[in-house]
């Protein structure tokens, strides 16, 4: 990032906030504020994410005198003068070094909690910094994406874990949902941090900058995704749509070994797969050491995987497995990555369901759906005040909207319970000497007091998730 652009941490926030230091009550010294989902799509969320905004925007000294004189210039152009906290602002770069004077704590990144429960909670330590607590709202909030993205990305785990376990071998899990987002989303960040969403539940992805957000941010010190040779249209379709099968056949020779997946759709899938790989090709591909993965691109995804696979089905053979699902000659396997979302997963593998394939013969390719189509009502996140101290004498704070009683905010200081695979958010004060709070100081000051470790984080979602499966399995056996 070039210097000009290098963020300024008092003009990260919403316009309004630059005005709400003026607003909270005379001797107001302390606000606790907490993140949580109100529900939504799924009844649990993977939290994930806070460490890279904590690492990339919050620790340390963030806050200098260059960036008060930037920031006090914009605010009264902006908004008006005598706006500017500038006495708070001057306190903060003073007293604390530019170390942001609040705590944070939060469950652990990758564990699985309960929609409707604190997540993480916020409060300043300096009580001349009150108004500190919201204004970080802006930036903080921005984790719902994060756990967003790694939530529906769990959520297909388990549906294609399903079908692999009824159908085929659970072991390919990790590579049957591959990340082709990073050219439909918003922004490199974006990318970067969806992309790292992902690899919570997956390795395979074609989205380098989620890579490289978890080298950065989570002590990655392997290679955490990974990926395959793979055509694109362009790539085919420069050799002239009569040499298509130059251009296939050139694919197999440039990738003499392993995987290589090939797109087949630039003109006609079905002949692409029944005369050039099924004919022209096939004895190329029956003596490759490796798998080529033919991807077809366009029309209805559920029909036109079926047709893909009775074809490939008729020319290379095909054995049924021990659970009398139909898998494809090891030489050839199915990715799909157009028109691929949560729902378009479950009609698919459905469909093969019904004609008896396995669901070990396809993966998924998916992009906006995993990292652009949810937003932050897909969980319905919010952050909220529930406590305050004024003038020393501590009060709960809650909003309960008469219209909208579903947005009921929780009161008091907050503490996070996991008992007998049920989460529940009851009040700190209360807390039993025996209950361990799942939230756990991670911020404090400027200063990092946990980092967590992508292995950590993958682990504790994946035991999540088998006790959540499991549980799942046992109550249909009933
Ligand atoms: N990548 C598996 C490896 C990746 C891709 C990326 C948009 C791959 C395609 C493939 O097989 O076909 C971004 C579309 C496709």
């Amino acid at each position: 990032m070039s210097q000009t652009e290098a963020p300024n941490l008092i003009l990260q926030t919403d316009s309004y906030k630059f005005t709400h230091w003026k607003q909270y009550p005379p001797g107001t010294e302390h606000v606790y504020s907490y993140l949580e989902s109100r529900g939504g799509m799924f009844g649990q969320t993977v939290f994930f994410g806070l460490q890279y905004y904590l690492l990339r925007y919050l620790r340390g000294s963030v806050v200098t005198e260059d960036n008060m004189v930037e920031a006090e210039r914009f605010v009264e152009q902006h908004l008006g003068p005598g706006m500017f906290n500038a006495e708070g602002w001057m306190h903060i770069v003073r007293q604390h070094g530019g170390r942001l004077p609040v705590v944070i704590n939060a469950v652990d990144e990758g564990s699985i909690v309960d929609v409707h429960n604190v997540l993480m909670t916020i409060e300043n330590t300096d009580p001349k910094c009150y108004w500190l607590t919201n204004y970080l709202e802006t930036l903080l909030l921005k984790v719902w994406y994060p756990i967003t993205v790694a939530t529906l990305s769990r959520a297909i785990r388990q549906v294609i874990l399903t079908a692999l376990e009824r159908s085929g071998d659970p072991s390919l899990i990790d590579f049957k949902l591959h990340d082709f987002g990073y050219r439909g989303v918003s922004s490199e960040e974006t990318a970067g941090i969806g992309g790292a969403a992902h690899l919570i539940n997956f390795k395979g992805t074609d989205t380098v900058a989620g890579i490289r957000v978890l080298q950065n941010y989570y002590k990655s010190a392997e290679m955490e995704g990974f990926s395959v040779p793979a055509a694109e249209h362009s790539t085919i379709t420069s050799w002239g749509r009569e040499n298509e099968a130059l251009a296939y056949e050139n694919m197999l020779r440039q990738f003499p070994a392993g995987i290589v997946a090939v797109v087949s759709d630039s003109y006609d899938v079905y002949d692409a797969c029944a005369k050039i790989w099924g004919e022209a090709l096939r004895d190329k591909v029956l003596e490759r050491e490796g798998t080529l993965v033919v991807r077809p691109d366009s029309g209805n995804p559920r029909e036109t995987v079926l047709k893909v696979l009775e074809i490939l089905g008729e020319k290379f053979g095909y054995e049924t497995n021990k659970k009398g699902y139909r898998v494809l000659n090891p030489k050839v396997r199915v990715i799909q990555g157009d028109a691929v979302n949560y729902w378009t997963i479950q009609d698919m593998l459905t469909a093969m369901n019904r004609a008896g394939w396995s669901a070990d013969n396809i993966s998924f390719g998916m992009g906006g759906a995993l990292l652009q189509q949810l937003n932050r009502d897909t969980q319905r996140f919010a952050f909220k005040t529930s406590s305050v101290v004024v003038n020393g004498e501590e009060r709960d704070v809650f909003k309960d909207p008469i219209e909208g009683h579903e947005k009921l905010s929780k009161r008091g200081r907050l503490a996070l319970h996991y008992r007998d695979g049920a989460w529940s958010t009851v009040r700190a004060s209360r807390t039993a000497q025996d209950a361990e709070d799942r939230l756990k100081p991670v911020f404090r000051d400027g200063e990092m007091l946990v980092t967590h470790r992508l292995p950590d984080v993958r682990k504790r979602a994946n035991r999540f998730s088998d006790a959540i499966r499991f549980a799942a399995q046992r109550w249909s056996e009933t």
